[in-house]
C-alpha cells in the first residue's frame, strides 16, 4: 500500500520540516506533490535525495491525492481544505480553523492516540498548535495524579513566525551592530535583544490568541474542559526552539523524582542533574532533534514545577503531521 500525498505550504520552515521527517522515516509514499501559493512557484523542495518542484495549490485537482497535509496556516487552510476534503482526500491540518470543532480530533501523539480510529467519510484530523503538543506530552504524563490548574510562560522562537521573522531578527541585529536603522514589518516591536509579551491579538478579556489556543487546546487533548489554564505567551530573540516555564497544581503530590520518572516512561528526554556536566537544556540544543526535553523538575506540596524545551518546527508541528500520517496508514485507511 502506498500513498499520494500532498504537503500544501511546502515551502514554509514547517512544511520543509514536514518533508524532511517523512523522507527519514520511509514511509510508503507513492507520490509527493510540493503545493504552495503563486509567489512559490518555480521554487523547489528537498524530498530525501530529490528535488521537488513546487506547484501551484489553486491548480491542484485534489482527487490526485489520498492525503493532504496542511502547514500553510488559516488562510489556506480555510480556502483549500473544503475542496480538498469533497474531492475524497484525506486531511491532516496543522492551522487553528478546525482545532476546536466537536466533530474533528486534535491529535496529540501518545496522548490521545484513539481518536484516530474509525473515522469515516471525509477524514480530517487536526494538530495542535506547536506552542500546545510537547505542553500537553509533559502533561498527559502526570495525568493519572489529577490535573487542576496549569500555569505556564513560554518563551517561543520566532521562527514561530515563519521565514520573514527569522530575517528580521538576523537584520536587526546587524543592523545594530552596524549603527543602522533598525526596520519592523513582522513584528511592532524590535524583538533583536528584546522580548515581546504579545503573540497574535488580544481578546476583550486581555488574553492574546496564543494564550486561548494554549487553554483551550490543553483541555480538549487532555478532554479535561475545566481545566484551569493560565498561559502567558512571549516571543523571544531566538531562531528556533520554544521553552516553557510550567507549574501544574494536582489531586495528588508528585515528588520530583517520581515526576522525572514518568516523564521519561511517557518518552520525554530528561536533562535536570543542576551539579553535572549537562544541567538543563536550552532551545538550542532542542533544535534539530524530535525530543521533548524536560529540565529543573521540583516540588512545592502538590505543585510541581518544570521547564521544557522542544524545536516548535520540527517537533511542535511537523512531527506530529508525520506521526498521524504513520498511524492512519497503519490503521488502513487509504487500503
Ligand atoms: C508561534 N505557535 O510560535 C505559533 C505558531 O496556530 O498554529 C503556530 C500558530 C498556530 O508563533
Amino acid at each position: 500500500e502506498t500513498i499520494r500525498l500532498a504537503v500544501v505550504g511546502a515551502t514554509n520552515l514547517i512544511g520543509e520540516a514536514v518533508l524532511d521527517l517523512l523522507a527519514e522515516r520511509h514511509l510508503p509514499i507513492g507520490r509527493v506533490f510540493a503545493l504552495d501559493v503563486a509567489d512559490k512557484e518555480g521554487e523547489t523542495v528537498s524530498f530525501g535525495n530529490l528535488e521537488l518542484d513546487v506547484g501551484l495549490v489553486d491548480e491542484f485537482d485534489f482527487a490526485n491525492a489520498s492525503l493532504a497535509i496542511f502547514v500553510g496556516g488559516a488562510e489556506m487552510t480555510r480556502q483549500y481544505v473544503p475542496e480538498a476534503r469533497q474531492a475524497g482526500c484525506a486531511i491532516i491540518d496543522f492551522s487553528s480553523v478546525y482545532r476546536q470543532s466537536d466533530d474533528v480530533p486534535l491529535y496529540v501523539p501518545g496522548v490521545n492516540d484513539a481518536v484516530l480510529d474509525d473515522l469515516g467519510e471525509g477524514l480530517l484530523v487536526s494538530v495542535p498548535n506547536c506552542t500546545v503538543t510537547p505542553l500537553v506530552q509533559a502533561l498527559a504524563a502526570l495525568r493519572a495524579s489529577g490535573l487542576q490548574r496549569v500555569t505556564v510562560s513560554t518563551y517561543q522562537s520566532v521562527s514561530g513566525s515563519g521565514r520573514a521573522a527569522l530575517e528580521e531578527l538576523a537584520n536587526q541585529t546587524t543592523a545594530l551592530f552596524g549603527a543602522r536603522d533598525v526596520e519592523l514589518e513582522v513584528y511592532p516591536k524590535r524583538i533583536s535583544f528584546n522580548v515581546l509579551p504579545l503573540i497574535g491579538s488580544v481578546d476583550e478579556q486581555g488574553v492574546s490568541e496564543e494564550e486561548r489556543s494554549v487553554e483551550q487546546e490543553l483541555r480538549k487533548v487532555l478532554v479535561l474542559p475545566a481545566l484551569e489554564v493560565e498561559a502567558t505567551c512571549v516571543r523571544v530573540p531566538v531562531f528556533f526552539g520554544h521553552g516553557w516555564a510550567v507549574t501544574v497544581k494536582t489531586d495528588e503530590t508528585i515528588t520530583a523524582d517520581k515526576a522525572r520518572e514518568l516523564f521519561k516512561a511517557a518518552g520525554l528526554q530528561v536533562m535536570d542533574d543542576p551539579a553535572g556536566e549537562m544541567p538543563y537544556i536550552t532551545p538550542l540544543e532542542a533544535s534539530g532533534n524530535e525530543a521533548v526535553w524536560v529540565s529543573r523538575v521540583r516540588q512545592s506540596g502538590r505543585a510541581l514545577s518544570f521547564w521544557l524545551a522542544a524545536d516548535n518546527a520540527r517537533t511542535g508541528a511537523a512531527l506530529p503531521c508525520v506521526e498521524a500520517t504513520a498511524a492512519l496508514m497503519k490503521r488502513g485507511y487509504f487500503a
